[in-house]
């Protein structure tokens, strides 16, 4: 079973997005933690599984990040299940969970699944509007939520969540200060494109995800590795 705890850095596949084999070859083996699948519009079961058995041909971990039910298939070490913390939108903090629950609870391995504790920080981004998050929080407010998830819910995963923008490194460092005697994960994601962007949060969170870089700035999107891993 993979420890996400001693992880530092993964790629986010969007199952929506092309990719050809040889940038996914690159990204398998480039040392990153993990490949996770997941992306907000788009994403069916058949793109999911024609990533999952491409990804499948490198021995990396490869984990699937659900956000609808129809997308869940076996095949993956694990699944990582966001719960919006601050979505207004009760279907995304515990609706669709139950429905997940309902139908196919019996069939799935709790092993295999992780409850990830999402702020969503870019009210502009796609998973925002999707999920009804219709404010940004602020550093406090993004405090209070590692709060709730470290201290409170005991979450296994905070994911602080900016997709598509680079977020406020002082909001990170605060949550990284409330998490860090806790068993719950930092994972920071969002608009990191540079290897020094990902070594600022990657000081701070436990976890970074880089995701568009990969489809538009790969040679950089590729050099966050070594610049989170190689930490001394
Ligand atoms: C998206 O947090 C991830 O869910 C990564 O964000 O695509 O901006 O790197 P980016």
């Amino acid at each position: 079973m993979y420890d996400v705890c001693e992880w530092r850095h993964v790629f986010k596949l969007d199952p929506n997005k092309e990719i050809d084999d040889e940038l996914l070859e690159r990204v398998c083996e480039s040392g990153t933690d993990a490949v996770v699948v997941g992306g907000s519009d788009g994403v069916t079961l058949e793109n999911v599984l024609d990533l999952m058995v491409r990804i499948r041909r490198y021995p990396v971990p490869c984990v699937l990040e659900v956000s609808t039910v129809e997308m869940v298939t076996p095949g993956f070490d694990l699944y990582f299940i966001p719960t919006v913390l601050n979505s207004t939108d009760s279907n995304w903090i515990t609706g669709l969970h139950f429905e997940a629950m309902k139908e196919y609870g019996e069939l799935m391995n709790p092993d295999e699944l992780i409850i990830e504790g999402y702020c969503i920080a870019n009210p502009d981004c796609k998973a925002a509007k999707l999920t009804q998050v219709r404010k940004a929080p602020d550093a406090e407010d993004i405090a209070a939520y590692a709060r709730m998830a470290g201290h409170l819910f005991k979450l296994p995963v905070f994911y602080l969540e900016y997709s598509g923008a680079y977020g406020d490194v002082a909001a990170a460092q605060k949550a990284a200060d409330i998490l860090r005697n806790t068993n719950t994960v930092f994972i920071y994601g969002g608009g990191i494109r540079t290897a020094e962007q990902a070594k600022e949060m990657g000081d701070y969170a436990d976890v970074i995800v880089v995701g568009n870089a990969i489809y538009d700035f790969p040679e950089e999107g590729l050099k966050t590795v070594a610049a989170v891993k190689n930490r001394v």
